[in-house]
């Protein structure tokens, strides 16, 4: 079958890549990621670079799921016949989830998960002086022995790293040892006085003869200069893979490694034949430094308690999923040190390994983790590939001193939780099975890092205790919403006082948490679940103060660094899991500057939270408050020239009520130091009178503002009607993205201003707004909530049969008691949840007021919104 390809390819125009060698190159890596041909059919090809996912589009498009399967990827790679002496790997950083690799017709191998490095010897299949043809069949479909089984992200396929041709002498640094680089650094003797390496090298010799070979270690000082060398006489017998233990001399004073000063040694490692030849060489990052973790006195670096503050992070990307530019990745990895982080918790899977030398270099603590989440399955496959996973994962990531943590499970009992199906028995094999693997991963991970700190996160259920679970890791990372998915932000406190007390001797870490946060909602009365950023400035505020406030607390890793696709959302940007600090393009939240003024103590630093308030409608007598967020103690606040007042920063804010006139208004805030001005522009209406104003919104059924950029424009929270003013007489406010409708997806299709949409008055009957005489453009907004999409959205077989009949609801449309719509029936009309605006002219003589009436025929009447524009 692979031969016929091979025969179709000669008929295609597919760009080649030459890979030419030097032989004064003792190894050469290549990077091959451009100009693949890829395709979803076999049939239709297409030429793509390297990252690449098929799942840019389908995973944020409006209908419901993404594609997993197959996708076909080949391309040519050309050798030379004086490369014939050498060896040849193909390497791939990763391709999600399942690989199977085919050189010149031949199957190479197959790779299970989507996260890890895999490599092949491809030497015996290589043709010289010809092109050589590589073909990879990539597989995301749901696949019952591979983890992920199910997460809160979306998994797109394809080969989204590095894929590199490697070439080599036949001694080298194995490359057989689950993908890693061959050899392990370990420290020991780690202290203020002195510090000493050790490191295991795998060598191989792939001759038929035996070699005598030398193996130089030199420790390099950041600055570049010798600190410590050694240099081993090693005899590689022919055809073997042997393991050699060298031990560096210890280094007197180090320099150590810590988050303020993240202080590197380069240890270089370079093989060589007796004449000095060089083989192969090899380089790693030295940072000297100990960890140790108790359960009452909380986390310690080199002897000093710190309390770890970060984040967690997913890899992918607005407009690239995973398929993202390693150096737009490792811009991260510097917004999350300048935001003063110490931590970061890479996020259910290994991410690039780039961004873990990033972390070794800016001084940030790390938990890395492999992707078994939710749920597993009880077959011996699972096993294996999980613990292949993890051996893969441990030794690619071990070299990095950054890493502290290194994790195999997130809220694995999560599904088994929510399951109301299966039998109790059956559960009950399911949680033996579970910790079966915990167990068999804990101790897989003890033995092959033994200098780590193992850990596994959970989610807020006693399952975790019951079982035994949560005591295998060293430390154990609870993940809680309280004041999101449950109770109140405080319960947070009271939850892990309780833990404590029963589990004294367990070291706890919060490994999430985090509401959902949309930029455009904005509110003086934050509520759970509102999306709106004074709700995340609460819930984030009241965290880092609980947290800090209990020693026995090891650190916190907010969720998540940025918002992250998740296909079956429908969070206020759908698909989108809106918990970020900073947006799906990285631009920050106002969240992300009060974390910079809590945890950067570097320089002086005053930021206005205001990005958000543009457009922001307000009455004279309504001051509305702005929150400043600073490192410094105190500050003096202006307000268009005036001093307002001094105000004093505490937990890194002090919120300040603004009285704003109509049009530009200049915030500005200084500290001895340093200041911040911000310019905001306002519609202040003057409320009597209601007449100094062009265009007009509200979103109705809401307590939040909702800044609209697709209409330029902010809209006013819900009110009950106020002479003089709006509002309305009956009805009840209705969110969609409430609560107990997480996961049902609210993506309102034909538009992007879903928050407008998502909340509505439900049996309002009546509403008015008391206008001026003139001509006005009245657009309504609706959304009919209860349509569930359909399975498949074109069988509407042209029937007059609803969709759905629950919910359904018909009702007249009145303005000033002209007839709008007669029998507006949405779930008639619709075939799903569309975003609907229906737009009059009318004309509002002297006397008369804006009335809206919704005379039902049948359910209740909603409506979304009103934009009112003057003519
Ligand atoms: C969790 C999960 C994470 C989700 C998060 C959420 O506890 O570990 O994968 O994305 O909650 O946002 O619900």
């Amino acid at each position: 079958m692979k031969s016929n390809i091979l025969y179709k390819v000669k008929h295609i125009a597919i760009s080649l890549f030459c890979v030419v060698f030097s032989l004064e190159n003792f190894a050469q890596n290549t990077i091959i990621n451009s100009g693949w041909q890829f395709s979803e059919n076999e049939t239709q090809w297409e030429t793509v670079n390297l990252p690449h996912t098929w799942n840019i589009n389908d995973a944020f498009d409006d209908v419901p799921g993404y594609r997993r399967g197959l996708g076909y990827y080949k391309k040519k790679v050309y050798l030379s016949s004086e490369e014939k002496g050498r060896i040849h790997y193909l390497k791939f950083n990763a391709v999600n989830q399942e690989a199977t690799v085919f050189v010149n017709g031949k199957l190479i191998g197959n790779h299970k998960g989507g996260y890890t490095a895999f490599n092949f010897d491809v030497s015996e299949f290589i043709n010289y002086d010809a092109y050589n043809l590589i073909e990879v069949t990539v597989d995301n479909s749901h696949n019952e022995n591979i983890p992920p089984l199910d997460a809160d992200f979306t998994f797109y396929g394809g080969i989204y790293r590095d894929v590199e041709f490697i070439s080599i002498s036949k001694q080298h640094f194995s490359l057989d040892d689950f993908a890693s680089d061959g050899f392990y650094v370990n420290y020991y003797n780690v202290s203020e006085e002195k510090a000493g390496v050790t490191v295991t090298c795998i060598l191989n010799n792939r001759a038929t003869i035996n070699l005598k070979t030398k193996l130089r270690l030199d420790l390099l000082d950041a600055e570049g200069n010798l600190v410590k060398t050694r240099t081993e006489l090693l005899k590689l017998p022919a055809e073997t893979s042997n393991e050699f233990k060298i031990k560096l001399p210890e280094v007197y004073n180090p320099k150590l490694w810590s988050p303020e000063i993240p202080y590197l040694y380069h240890l270089q490692l370079v093989l060589t034949n007796e004449q000095g030849v060089v083989l192969d060489s090899k380089l790693a990052n030295i940072g000297f430094r100990w960890i140790g973790v108790d359960a009452e006195k909380g986390f310690f670096l080199n002897g000093k308690p710190i309390k770890l503050v970060g984040v967690n992070r997913h890899q992918d990307f607005n407009g690239f999923g995973n398929a993202v530019a390693i150096e737009l990745q490792k811009k991260d990895i510097e917004i999350i040190k300048n935001m003063g982080g110490n931590f970061l918790r890479f996020a259910h899977y290994p991410h690039a390994r780039e961004l873990y030398d990033m972390c070794d270099k800016l001084g940030i603590m790390v938990w890395t983790e492999i992707p078994v989440v939710n749920k597993v399955t009880d077959t011996e496959a699972f096993f294996t590939t999980s613990l292949d996973m993890q051996k893969e994962h441990i030794k690619q990531y071990y070299n990095y001193p950054s890493v502290a943590m290194i994790g195999y499970m997130n809220e694995i009992f999560l599904r088994l939780a929510f399951d109301n199906k299966s039998s109790e028995d059956s559960k009950q094999q399911l949680k033996t099975t579970t910790l079966k693997l915990a167990n068999d991963l804990e101790v897989l991970t003890r033995r092959l890092a033994p200098n780590h700190i193992t850990v596994m996160a959970g989610h807020l259920n006693e399952v975790y205790n019951e079982t035994g679970i949560a005591d295998l890791p060293k430390i154990f990372g609870w993940n809680l919403y309280f004041g999101w998915y449950d109770k109140d932000i405080p319960d947070l406190g009271v939850f892990l006082d309780n833990q404590h007390e029963r589990y004294p001797n367990r070291s706890l870490l919060l490994s999430e948490y985090g509401p959902g946060a949309d930029v455009r909602i904005f509110t003086r009365t934050p509520k759970k679940f509102d999306f709106s950023w004074d709700y995340q400035a609460k819930l984030h505020q009241s965290y880092y103060e609980q947290i800090m406030n209990r020693p026995f607390m090891t650190g916190m890793a907010a969720w998540n660094f940025a918002d992250f696709g998740s296909e079956f959302r429908g969070d206020p940007i759908p698909h989108v899991n809106q918990k970020g600090l900073v947006q799906y393009d990285r631009t920050p939240k106002e969240i992300y500057y009060w974390y910079k003024s809590v945890l950067d103590k570097k320089e002086p630093f005053i930021h206005i939270s205001s990005d958000y308030l543009s457009g922001l409608t307000v009455m004279d007598d309504q001051p509305y408050p702005v929150q400043i967020f600073s490192n410094q103690k105190r500050l003096s606040v202006f307000l268009n020239g005036q001093k307002l007042e001094d105000v004093t920063i505490e937990n890194g804010y002090t919120t300040v009520c603004f009285l704003f006139k109509n049009g530009i208004n200049l915030i500005k805030v200084v500290s001895a130091d340093v200041s911040h001005e911000k310019s905001i522009e306002v519609l202040n209406i003057n409320a009597l009178n209601f007449k100094d104003f062009d265009r007009f919104g509200i979103n109705l059924g809401s307590h939040f503002y909702f800044r609209d950029e697709t209409q330029k424009l902010t809209f006013v929270p819900d009110q009950v009607y106020q002479k003089g003013w709006f509002g309305y007489f009956d009805g009840k406010p209705f969110g969609m993205t409430k609560d107990k409708n997480q996961g049902i997806p609210n993506n309102i299709k034909n538009t992007t201003s879903d928050p407008l949409f998502q909340t509505m008055l439900e049996g309002c009957t009546s509403y008015k707004a008391d206008i001026p005489e003139g001509t006005y453009k009245i657009s309504l907004f609706f959304v009919e909530p209860n349509i569930k999409p359909v399975e498949n959205i074109y069988n509407l077989s042209g029937s007059d049969t609803p969709i759905q009949n629950k919910g359904q609801r018909v009702f007249d449309i009145y303005i000033n008691d002209v007839l709008i719509h007669k029998e507006f029936n949405m779930a008639k009309e619709y075939p799903e949840k569309y975003g609907i605006t229906l737009t009059s002219i009318i004309k509002i003589v002297e006397n008369e007021d804006l009335i809206i009436n919704l005379k039902p025929i049948e359910g209740n009447p909603v409506i979304s919104g009103i934009l009112i524009e003057k003519q």
